[in-house]
């Protein structure tokens, strides 16, 4: 804590943790990210009732970096946000053509929301996790709909244990209000959770069912395709904590990186250490547990598969960031075409 004149309590209610700094003066006050919109954004306020409209850009200098919802920031008496705090924990995508953009900023809890209607998507369930656990941040899976199962979700919460290794599942409806109770709990007095998951996934349902609100939802039946929440936006919740709902996810936006791979696919990096070469690349050479894994049937073949995506799309990210790596492969492209001619010329 470094602002004396705030209560620590009132910023507690705002999501502000120990991990947060922020430098306030008698000049200016410590204030939240609601949303931002173009140049201005709605902050919340210590000990101030509603959102306050602030100017992005101070008259001094510009913002080095742009406010994103869940962003701690100096509010001057002027009205204008004077600096954006150091982020801790982020929830990142992979934008096209734009490196990663940050969807949500110091956050404790990813909730990552995936639907049971039309039964569980493994795959995406995979994908979200790693994305997840890259933010820094604490996941914890939510299976929505659970209405729709026979078993209240009990053995799709089985098998998303098991393809998630470490995050704690909770099924949930908002029909029947099931796990509603046990999702609260996670969701105490200075916690900040993000919602992760593909659009109709029931993430606004869900805060309107554990707030009581009235949030715009898609309409039963509607055709997939088109976000029903089209801003992210941080909402204070009733149970203390603080929740951010954002659009949906679609699967080539994950952003991963390997450190969160190997989160997630706990069980292929210990069948990997018992492959035969160090620098095996488990597709089929002589002496490879993990593809022998697969033959025996105690590793599914689509889980492998994920995997194998996910590492090229790691590889595939830093060529493209790496400028170097990029120039060597084009390299070693003109090297194979070059001997592809020649092989078609004989
Ligand atoms: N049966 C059932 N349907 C649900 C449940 N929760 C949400 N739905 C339905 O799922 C649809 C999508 O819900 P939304 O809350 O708009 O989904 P979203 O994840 O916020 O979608 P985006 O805002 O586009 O990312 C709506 O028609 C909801 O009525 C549930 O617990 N059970
Ligand atoms: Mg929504
Ligand atoms: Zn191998």
């Amino acid at each position: 804590m470094t602002d004396t004149l705030t209560a620590p309590d009132a910023l507690t209610r705002l999501g502000w943790t120990d991990a947060d700094t922020l430098h306030t003066s008698r000049t200016t006050t410590p204030a939240r990210v609601v949303v931002h919109h173009g140049t201005v954004c709605d902050v919340l306020r210590p000990e101030a009732d509603g959102t306050l409209t602030a100017h992005t850009a101070p008259t001094v200098a510009a913002l080095p970096v742009t406010p994103v919802a869940g962003d701690w920031v100096e509010l001057g008496a002027d009205g204008r946000v004077h600096a954006v705090a150091p982020r801790r924990a982020v929830l990142t995508r992979s934008a096209t053509g734009h490196g990663r953009q940050i969807l949500a900023a110091n956050i404790d809890t990813v909730l990552v929301v995936v639907p049971l209607a039309g039964g569980l998507n493994a795959a995406m369930l995979e994908r979200l996790s790693v994305m997840a656990w890259d933010s820094g941040a604490q996941p914890v899976l939510v299976l929505t709909k659970s209405d729709t199962t026979d078993d209240a979700g009990a053995q799709d919460a089985d098998t998303a244990g098991h393809l998630s290794p470490g995050i704690p599942v909770i099924p949930v409806s908002v029909l029947t209000g099931d796990g509603l109770d046990t999702l609260r709990s996670h969701l105490g007095p200075g916690t900040t959770a993000v919602m992760l998951g593909p659009s109709g996934a029931g993430k606004t349902s869900l805060l309107n069912a554990l707030e009581g609100t009235a949030e715009a939802v898609a309409a039963v039946g509607r055709g997939g395709g088109r976000h029903t929440t089209t801003t992210r936006r941080l909402h204070l919740l009733a149970s203390g904590g603080v929740l951010l709902d954002i659009p949906g996810i679609r699967s080539l936006e994950v952003a991963a990186g390997p450190g969160a791979v190997a989160d997630v696919f706990t069980d292929i990096a210990a069948l990997a250490t018992h492959c035969r070469y160090g620098d095996c690349g488990h597709d089929g050479d002589g002496g490879c547990a993990v593809t022998h894994a697969v033959h025996t049937g105690a590793l599914s073949h689509d889980r492998l598969t994920t995997w194998r995506k996910l590492q090229g799309e790691i590889a595939y990210r830093r060529r493209r960031e790496d400028p170097a790596e990029m120039a060597d492969m084009r390299r070693q492209w003109k090297a194979v075409s070059k001997q592809a001619r020649r092989n078609g010329r004989r």
